[in-house]
């Protein structure tokens, strides 16, 4: 089991390089990257953008563009669509978002004819390495489902097992997490959770262990859920944080690495191939972690 991200760029430099193809890479932080992801063996990138663009700023930060195959397009909507078909034609097995909004590549992955769905949901996972926790900690979904219903929740629960074994967690462990432990039914969050742990223990949802609903506090704490008298089979070993919407999601990642100094990572789930996919704001250094996850999901091929 990977505990940090040290680790998980280890592991997958057993497994690169693979081919990504990276939409929009005209930007420092992103060429900064995917330098540092080739420099370690774990991809071998094609750029997709405004060449001239990807050219100057690659040599004006000492990256040497004959290293790449670029590709020449310098609308954004066309270069979501090539990267996207690069995958889809298999020249690459890693799809990575670069200098553009998430939702103009979303579309890209979502067409019907050039994109990368398959029959399962796509959702985003956001690992963080927290200093005060003794794992890493993967919250879904903050970035691509807006407002889940129970069915796509369950799926999203799914996606992020598939995506935990990746990191050699064998069972991991699921929190549902709500404003409060027992179900209400003014809280339909509660609702949703109790009957995920249902699903989940009927063999609806696989390889993991799911419970819910469960405070935040009692999740990530074995005494905080002791204090309350809650017995769960998660608590404190949360491996999984399932959030009941985009904005949760976001505030929560959010706040961890803005006020706690965690590092983040993130993936979109469920397509043809990984996607990597973090915000524009986050480092280099979070995007070389999330592109060595990619590898690392890349590995086990479609699900
Ligand atoms: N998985 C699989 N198929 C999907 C999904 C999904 N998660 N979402 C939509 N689809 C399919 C639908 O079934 C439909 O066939 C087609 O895609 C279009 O669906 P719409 O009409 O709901 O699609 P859009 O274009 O209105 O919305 C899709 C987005 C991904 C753009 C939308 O959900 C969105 O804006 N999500 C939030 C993205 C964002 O801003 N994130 C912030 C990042 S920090």
């Amino acid at each position: 089991m990977l505990k940090t991200f040290n680790e998980v760029l280890n592991k997958a430099k057993e497994y690169g390089p693979k081919k990504m193809a990276v939409a929009s890479a005209g930007a420092e932080d992103v060429l900064k990257a995917v330098e540092a992801a080739r420099k370690e063996g774990l991809t071998d990138s094609i750029l997709v953008g405004d060449k001239k663009e990807i050219i100057q700023i690659a040599e004006k930060m000492g990256i040497d563009p004959a290293n790449y195959e670029i590709i020449d397009k310098p609308d954004k909507t066309e270069t979501a669509r090539c990267a996207v078909e690069l995958v889809r034609n298999k020249k690459a097995s890693i799809l990575m978002k670069g200098m553009m909004g998430t939702a103009r590549l979303l579309q890209a992955v979502l067409d019907k004819e050039i994109g990368l769905r398959t029959n399962r949901l796509l959702s985003h996972v956001y690992t963080l390495e927290v200093k005060n926790y003794n794992r890493l900690l993967t919250m879904t979904d903050g970035a691509m489902n807006i407002s889940p219903d129970l069915k796509q929740k369950a799926q999203i629960i799914q996606n992020a097992i598939y995506y935990a074994h990746s990191l050699g967690i064998e069972k991991p462990k699921v929190a549902v997490v709500a404003a409060i432990e027992l179900v209400n039914p003014d809280m339909p969050v509660t609702v949703d959770a109790a009957c995920l742990a249902k699903m989940s223990e009927r063999g609806q949802i696989v390889g993991g262990i799911v419970d819910g609903p469960l405070g935040f506090d009692n999740a990530i704490s074995k005494e905080a859920a002791a204090h309350k008298g809650i017995e769960s089979p998660v608590s404190g070993e949360v491996d999984i944080v399932l959030v009941p919407n985009i904005e949760s999601g976001n505030i929560f990642a959010k706040g961890l690495v803005y006020l706690a100094k965690a590092v983040p990572a993130g993936l979109l789930l469920g397509a043809k191939a990984p996607v990597v996919l973090v915000s524009r704001s986050d480092s280099a250094q979070s995007k070389l972690y999330s592109i060595a996850l990619g590898v690392l999901m890349s590995e086990m091929g479609e699900i």
